[in-house]
């Protein structure tokens, strides 16, 4: 018993003692959170020289490509299409709040003038900074930018790949020193949080190098992030920045929300989400629209506009935001079918997105048939099965319902409430892949 609790303690320890102790988020960074909490929809972009292989973000790990030969990507990364004007109006036309962009993804290529790397977009031949470029644009459009950052590194020395479970094959011989690789990380999100305006937030990923996989007993890292020195930066350098880090696990203190990858909160589809949501911090969750974040000219795995919007409606009953995926091409241009299903969406929240953009979860869980998003004095039922000839919502929380209407016409919908179980008589003409029920209720 004893050991038990030694071993307990300990765990707790090693992955609480070097988090931001005794945080208190300013009022700034209050307001952001509950901004990023009603935003709901976001785009994700995976981009960068990984790009030109054409076979994911991961493809230096996958096909154990040596520091020396992947440093060659550098030489022709050259995305002369890139338009930053265009990629933030399709986020916008898409309906999406914010946009999270990598900016160093574990290939250690930085897509900004970094000082503190030779390997970055300047010693290309485009030679601009697409991080300024996105930001400049994201502030003119009126989007939020969210950067992400690896913690993790495949090429250099000083990151503890001896430690490490991935990045094996990239030829290192030589283990640096792990205190040059934290000034270096520090060194380049001071650079971030201070050349590029305002940032959003901060979406760390790569935590999990150092841990034993999903689902194992004992998740404590191997190595020291020093996330109190490197989350207290941020926070010095732009309070109302929020943390997230893609660890899988219960929010570290000093974070400000919380993600989930390839899974709502309380499935475990993808084997990476055995957390619980927390109920404190706002939650993200992240999907890809075929089954790779970075570009895959192979990966024809799309999915439908229809699973697309379930996935952002359901994520939204639940209370939580839709980060959608994207994997633009190495020229700078994103595939039409990804463009498509953007555009799609788009086309659908300009008719509903009342029922998505500021709501909370519903009270009932996501149903077979659908799920609901509230307002105060709203619920919205979103019906994904238009074969139902009516839904019977139970344990309904509300007295009265006023009215009950087809968002999109407003044509009446039959209801009935009785001993807390409100029935809702659909429409026979229902034919929307998510036709919206409003009811006005009152206690
Ligand atoms: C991570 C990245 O590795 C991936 O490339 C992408 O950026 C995604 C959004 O985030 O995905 C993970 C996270 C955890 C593991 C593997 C991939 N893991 O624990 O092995």
């Amino acid at each position: 018993m004893k050991k038990f609790f030694l071993f307990f303690y300990c765990l707790c320890i090693s992955c609480f003692v070097f988090a931001q102790k005794n945080y208190t988020p300013a009022p700034e960074n209050l307001q952001a959170r509950q901004w990023f909490a009603d935003a709901r929809f976001g785009l994700f972009i995976h981009w960068g020289p990984f790009s030109i292989p054409g076979d994911g973000e991961w493809v230096m790990n996958n096909r154990n490509i040596t520091v020396k030969n992947y440093s060659r990507l550098m030489d022709f990364f050259n995305p002369i299409q890139f338009d930053a004007a265009k990629w933030v109006g399709m986020a916008k036309d898409a309906g999406m709040k914010y946009i999270t962009l990598i900016t160093r993804h574990h290939d250690g290529f930085s897509m900004w003038n970094t000082k503190y790397s030779d390997f970055n977009i300047m010693n290309t031949p485009y030679k601009k900074d697409i991080v300024k470029l996105m930001a400049d644009e994201c502030h003119k459009q009126g989007i939020k930018l969210y950067l992400y950052y690896s913690l993790l590194d495949w090429r250099r020395d000083d990151y503890s790949w001896s430690t490490g479970r991935t990045g094996k094959g990239t030829g290192r011989t030589v283990q640096g020193n792990w205190n040059d690789y934290l000034s270096f990380m520090k060194n380049q999100l001071t650079e971030l949080l201070t050349n590029y305006g305002e940032i959003g937030g901060i979406w760390f990923d790569g935590h999990w190098d150092q841990t034993a996989p999903e689902g194992a007993a004992d998740r404590s890292a191997k190595i020291d992030w020093h996330y109190d020195e490197i989350y207290g930066l941020i926070h010095k350098l732009q309070p109302a920045c929020l943390i997230g880090n893609n660890h899988h696990m219960t929010p570290f203190p000093g974070e400000d929300f919380q993600m989930f990858e390839k899974d709502l909160p309380g499935e475990n589809k993808s084997g990476l989400s055995y957390q619980e949501a927390s109920d404190k911090l706002p939650v993200e969750t992240c999907e890809t629209i075929n089954n790779s974040w970075g570009f895959n000219i192979t990966d024809t795995t799309y999915k439908s506009n229809e699973q697309l919007l379930h996935y952002l409606v359901k994520a939204s009953g639940l209370g939580v935001n839709f980060l959608l995926n994207i994997g633009p091409m190495p020229n700078g241009e994103i595939q039409p079918e990804f463009k498509d299903r953007l555009h799609w969406m788009g086309d659908w929240l300009r008719t509903y997105g009342e029922s998505i953009y500021n709501t909370n979860a519903g009270y009932l869980k996501p149903q077979a048939w659908g799920c609901l998003t509230q307002k105060t004095d709203k619920i919205y039922v979103h019906v994904f099965d238009n074969k139902r000839a009516s839904v019977i919502l139970e344990q309904f929380p509300f007295k009265k319902i006023k009215k009950a209407y087809l968002l999109k016409d407003k044509t009446a919908v039959k209801t009935q409430l009785k001993n807390d179980m409100a029935q809702l008589f659909l429409p026979d003409n229902i034919d929307e892949p998510d036709e919206v029920i409003v009811l006005e209720v009152k206690n």
